[in-house]
């Protein structure tokens, strides 16, 4: 196949430096296992499984010919006030991983949308509990919740906010909870629980009756895995337990196995009252994202309304696709059958000791690492920002995809990656990092 280089100029990339790219493309052709190949037929590792989301590798035939199937049975259906059936499947195997308690499972096509749903189920659950003013939500600085109206205005990145304007009124941010004094630290920092009592501030000074629900990761993604100090997420679901605020768990990186168990919710042992997940729900293989709902919330929603009625008024065309559906069945199937998040867990301790031997390499300014998710940070060269982009030019040239956001790499190997396959990531990294 020819890739020319005059097609290039129609599709506007996201996140993306177009002009930059386009100049010097990347185009990725081929996926397998843990590589991918570019259009000059290179052969790359995939460290950061694609996005965080192709955890069982790539080109996995069970999930391809699953989706095949389905689309020649039936491509689409209407989903609403009617179903197929694999989408009830689908909820009951992702039912069966989330915490007890959140049994509940409403499909979209995306993390972004996956929050989006959260807040209006959060908005729709105090008002039908006759708490209608409850519309305030507390985030946190430095976290990512998709780019939707929703997620921009709970986001703490900057970058992704200045443009448009503090869209969604009455949101606040609590503080990160990075600390320079916990640089290098393995898994969770000891200190910093007290950072959550900055919700109890906002309960303090806004009134706990205008809070619908308090945001997070429970690890911190995007800007750079920025892992929980311990007892802050106990301390978080204290607080909202206290005022009757909903606390929401994005576990759109976290979910399916990345931190060694289903969710980051069980791996912290705090269970949030609704989780929003994306990415390695289908491997990656199909868009979709879901939102758990605990038993109260849906039960106290759907109760609500008067029979025969709509009881919320949100959905997607493309809710629970069946094509999407069958993607997320094959891939649960396959995380249990080959027991890849007990080999998250597994590989956990061999990964990190090798992502951490790379402190010491000057322009490393700081590791942080959890289960199969590391984020290392390059020291800032002029704009904060060019030396991540740069790095990220730098590692593909050398055969390895890591996604930077800013300055941070965030490395994150399929689960099906062997040994050898870290020790080789670690190796490009250690060259292409030490050139700086
Ligand atoms: N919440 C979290 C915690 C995420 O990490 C989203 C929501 C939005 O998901 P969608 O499917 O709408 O993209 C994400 C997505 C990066 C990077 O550079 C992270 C994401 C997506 C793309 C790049 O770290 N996370």
């Amino acid at each position: 196949m020819q890739y020319e280089a005059n097609t290039l100029e129609n599709h506007w990339l996201p996140f993306t430096s177009n002009r930059d790219f386009k100049q010097e493309p990347r185009l990725l052709v081929k996926g397998e296992g843990v590589y991918y190949w570019n259009h000059k037929g290179e052969k790359l590792l995939d460290g950061s499984s694609g996005l965080f989301c192709v955890a069982a590798g790539h080109a996995r035939k069970e999930i391809a010919e699953a989706v095949g199937k389905q689309l020649m049975e039936m491509d689409y259906g209407p989903h609403f006030q009617m179903a197929h059936p694999s989408s009830f499947e689908l909820a009951r195997k992702v039912a069966a991983l989330t915490p007890d308690g959140l049994d509940y499972i409403f499909f979209c096509n995306s993390g972004s949308e996956s929050v989006d749903t959260a807040i209006k189920i959060a908005l729709a659950y105090h008002r039908a509990r006759g708490d209608g003013q409850r519309t305030r939500f507390v985030s946190r600085e430095r976290a990512y919740h998709g780019v939707n109206i929703g997620g921009v205005s709970l986001a703490g990145m900057v970058r992704n906010r200045e443009t448009f304007g503090a869209v969604m009124p009455g949101v606040v941010h609590m503080r990160h909870t990075w600390s320079p004094d916990a640089r290098f630290t393995r898994g969770q920092p000891e200190k910093g629980a007290e950072l959550a009592d900055d919700l109890q501030r906002f309960v303090d000074l806004y009134g706990a009756s205008t809070i619908a629900a308090c945001f997070v990761e429970p690890i911190a993604g995007s800007t750079g895995v920025l892992v929980p100090p311990k007892g802050y997420l106990d301390r978080l679901r204290k607080i909202c337990d206290m005022h009757g605020i909903l606390l929401v768990f994005d576990e759109v990186i976290c979910g399916f196995g990345r931190t060694g168990k289903a969710f980051g919710a069980q791996s912290f042992g705090v269970t949030p009252d609704m989780i929003t997940m994306a990415k390695a729900l289908t491997n990656g293989a199909q868009p979709m994202g879901a939102v758990a709902v605990s038993d109260k919330i849906y039960g106290t929603i759907v109760d609500s309304a008067p029979e025969h009625a709509v009881e919320l008024f949100h959905g997607y065309t493309y809710s629970a696709h069946p094509a999407a559906c069958a993607a997320g069945i094959a891939a649960l199937n396959i995380y249990e059958k080959e027991g890849l998040f007990q080999r998250a867990a597994e590989l956990s301790p061999y990964f990190l000791d090798a992502v951490y031997s790379l402190k010491g390499i000057p322009a490393v300014t700081d590791i942080r690492g959890f289960g199969l998710l590391a984020g290392i940070d390059l020291a800032t060269d002029g704009k904060p920002g060019a030396r991540g982009y740069d790095a990220t030019k730098r590692l593909f040239a050398a055969g390895l995809h890591i996604k930077f956001t800013g300055d941070a790499g965030i490395v994150a190997p399929p689960f099906v990656a062997e040994k050898s396959h870290i020790d080789q990531m670690i190796d490009i990294l250690r060259k292409v990092f030490s050139q700086y």
